[in-house]
């Protein structure tokens, strides 16, 4: 038998491929095309256009990155939204807070959230939590409605390709800045520093117009481009503030020298953003 390889061409000049072992599902949504594939090493994987979303071995450094830094930055987050995330990762991990009393997704394809329920159990299927609120709407639309004040929100989205490429910009920023509390805080999604370094800086220049403590890190995850992706933290208060607090447990990634060093950036990149 053939050996059959998943491969993601997100840049031109880079490729990289999974081994398989079989195609789960594999179906064109209303908004995408949407693949959950076994692979031989990284377990069941989600793949959004091509481009792998998470596998069940290293999301754990994504996932945990993403909503603990903000999370423990707030002294008592009792209302977040979740940007996309429809997978139920990052949902799982902000549920684990007592302080929470609402956690809304605002996810725009419904199919992910019903494929992610049925196969990523390990999730512990969040959105049944009665904290839970799922709407199904473009995030831009709903951010734009809302007047509800959230103290963390989590921009947790694909790529800036097609539907999401709007999520990247000066106006997105600005929409969930007002849908934030004063002592709020933000953290988007936000690339890696080989491939996106123009866009990380551009993202950089928007959140210091909009808050006094912006800062990028980073994190490790293999199976995305260059072995890792980062994170745009905004807030007035700063992302030290969460160091030297208990982490909600399990963790599998974060602990307080993670935490600490994710913030720290090589020397070219540095002075790239800067
Ligand atoms: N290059 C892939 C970036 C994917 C980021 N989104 C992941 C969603 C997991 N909840």
């Amino acid at each position: 038998m053939t050996e059959q390889w998943l491969t993601e061409q997100l840049h031109p000049y880079y490729r990289k491929s999974l081994l398989c072992k079989e195609i789960l599902v594999d179906e064109q949504t209303a908004y995408q095309h949407l693949q959950v594939i076994q692979t031989e090493y990284f377990g069941r994987t989600l793949i959004l256009d091509g481009i792998i979303q998470l596998t069940e071995r290293d999301n754990a450094g994504y996932h945990e990155m993403i909503t603990h830094v903000p999370m423990l930055a707030h002294d008592h987050p009792k209302s977040v939204l979740i940007v996309g995330g429809g997978d139920g990762g990052s949902l799982q991990q902000v549920l684990r807070y007592a302080s929470v009393e609402l956690a809304v997704v605002c996810e725009l394809d419904r199919r992910v959230v019903e494929v992610c329920t049925e196969h990523f159990p390990n999730f512990g299927n969040p959105f049944s939590d009665d904290r839970v609120q799922l709407v199904v709407q473009d995030a831009f639309q709903y951010l734009h409605d809302t007047d509800h004040q959230f103290d963390v929100i989590i921009s947790d989205t694909t790529d800036p390709i097609s539907e999401a490429e709007k999520l990247f910009t000066a106006e997105f920023y600005k929409l969930m800045k007002t849908a934030l509390t004063p002592q709020g805080i933000m953290v988007t999604q936000c690339e890696q520093m080989f491939f996106d370094a123009g866009l990380i800086k551009e993202m950089l220049n928007i959140a210091k117009t909009l808050v006094k403590s912006p800062a990028y890190y980073y994190t490790l995850v293999p199976t995305y481009p260059g072995g890792g992706i980062g994170f745009m933290y905004m807030s007035d208060q700063p992302w030290t503030r969460g160091l030297n607090k208990p982490y909600p447990e399990p963790v599998n990634y974060i602990n307080q020298e993670m935490h600490q060093a994710a913030f720290a950036l090589p020397e070219f990149f540095r002075k790239f953003i800067e």
